[in-house]
This record gives C-alpha cells, structure tokens and sequence, in this order.
C-alpha cells in the first residue's frame, strides 16, 4: 500500500517539480529508505570510540578530525599529485572546470593508497551505509585560483539524496581565501530538507542548488553555513547529501584528497568509466 502510494507521487512530483506533491513524494522516498535502513543487519567491526563519529555524522553530516596526516606526509602527497598530473595527463579529468582531478590516484601512488585503504575509515564508512562499504577510488585534486572558478565541486549541490559518505583530506592549509569545504548543517534531514524545499522552493530530487536559493536558507538560519579553514593534514567526514561545495578560490592552491565510499554491491565496471578512473599499473 505505501510503495504505491510512494510510487504515485513520484510520478507525480517527476511532473510537478515543486510545492505540496514534490515534499510529499520527498517525504516518502526518506520514509521508504529509512524502513531499508533499518532492515539492514551487519555485523560491526567499527571502534567504541568511532561509534560517536558516526552518530555525530548522522545527526550534523560532517565531523572534523584534526592532525590525521602530519604536514610532512601532506607535502609529500602534494608532491605526489604533482606527479600524478605530470605523469598521466591523460587522466586529468575534463569534465571538472575549477580544479585538476585525477580519479584513481590511489592505483599509482602508495602514499594516497595509504589513505584510500585506512581501514579505520572503512569501517567507520561501514557501519554509516550499515551494510559492506569500500572507497571505490580516491581522487587527488589540485586547484588554483582562475578567473571565474565556482570552486571544487562546481558550486552547490548534493551528491545524492539519502546517505553519501566521504573522507576529504586537506594536504594543504586552507583559508577563506582558498576555497574551504562548505556545507550547510542538517540538511541531510529528511524534515529539514522539506523545509528547505518550502523555503527556497527546491525541487523533486534538484541536486544542484542556485546560490540564490542557499542564501534564503543561510537568511533564516544564519549558524546553518559553515565554512572550513583548516590546516594540512585535517581530515573532513561528511555526508554529502548535505547541501555542501567547495568555496570559489581568490588567490593560492587547495591540494586534497578524497575517498569515495559506496556499498561493495554498487560498485562495478561502469562507475570507474563514469569517474574515468586511473587504472592499477
Ligand atoms: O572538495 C570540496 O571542497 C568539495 C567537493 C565536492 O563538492 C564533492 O566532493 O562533492
């Protein structure tokens, strides 16, 4: 009875992209994820202390670890994505405008495959998706300031709707002036993401959002906005289908790394096509 009902309104609200039908179907999607979740049973590998970092990821959507790598490793890593790019520009992605990404970088440096494959973070990954979870690849992204940049990520978005886990790892100090992770808080939350439709008039499933529309929704919630500067070697867990970009870089360059973490089921050929992927030499 409620799978019909969910899948009637979303027909629907795949029509009437906005208003009532769009937060009803919305509301249903969360409703019928959340009964999938919760069916989920998998046995835990996770630390006592960890279990904190995914209740806390659960309730804001990010969670800061400071000094996970020292600055040494990081410039060491720096000097490795400047390798990287040197060495495969044929995987230099085309597709991102702000920022030169090389998605797979774990396959042809061991020092990012250090990172890729932390098992800490696997685990914590795993017991977040509550089902078998590893980092299909890690991207080393490096970014400059240039005229007109949106920043990484290309401006606001979600990854997806429901959870999204990844690990980013800063391997360069960063300031407001070049271009900090940003996210706004809670709106991972199916009863906040409703009110943020009605107040910003979102649609059905729109996964990149106007800067227009963020800035109703900072107006009324002004502590809603968080932006991170941090140091080298900090590392970011977050959920991103949270509302979230990287800030446009003024001036200097971001080095960071990034996992990303889906169940082992969803994992298969065609996603590395689509992330055009590094291959292990
Ligand atoms: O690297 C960042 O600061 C943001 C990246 C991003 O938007 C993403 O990974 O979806």
């Amino acid at each position: 009875m409620l799978d019909r009902l969910t899948s009637s309104f979303r027909k629907l609200a795949n029509v009437r992209k906005t208003g009532l039908i769009a937060r009803c179907a919305t509301r249903l999607d969360y409703r019928a994820n959340r009964a999938e979740l919760n069916k989920k049973l998998h046995e835990r590998s996770i630390k006592n202390d960890d279990i904190s970092i995914v209740e806390k990821l659960e309730k804001v959507g990010i969670v800061i670890i400071p000094d996970f790598w020292t600055s040494e490793k990081c410039d060491q890593a720096r000097l490795e994505i400047d390798r990287l790019i040197v060495e495969y520009p044929a995987y230099v992605n085309k597709n991102a405008k702000a920022d030169q990404r090389i998605y797979g970088a774990n396959n042809a440096s061991a020092l990012i495959d250090s990172f890729g494959s932390d098992p800490r973070l696997g685990s914590i990954a795993t017991e977040f998706n509550r089902s078998d979870t590893i980092n299909a690849f890690t991207l080393a992204a490096r970014m400059p300031a240039s005229s007109g940049n949106l920043g990484s990520g290309e401006g606001w978005h979600r990854d997806a709707f429901f959870r999204q886990f990844k690990a980013i790892m800063y391997l360069s100090d960063v300031g407001l002036e070049n271009g900090p992770f940003q996210l706004l808080e809670h709106s991972q939350q199916p009863g906040q993401i409703i009110k943020d439709m009605k107040r910003a008039n979102l649609g059905y499933m729109q996964y990149r959002v106007e800067e227009q529309q963020i800035a109703r929704l900072v107006r009324q919630d002004p502590q809603r906005l968080r932006t991170f500067t941090a140091k080298a070697g900090t590392l970011i867990l977050v959920d991103t289908s949270t509302l979230h970009r990287g800030m446009p870089i003024q001036t200097g360059t971001r080095y960071a790394l990034t996992n990303y973490y889906f169940p082992i089921d969803a994992v298969d050929h065609s996603m590395y096509e689509k992330f055009d992927v590094l291959p292990k030499a």
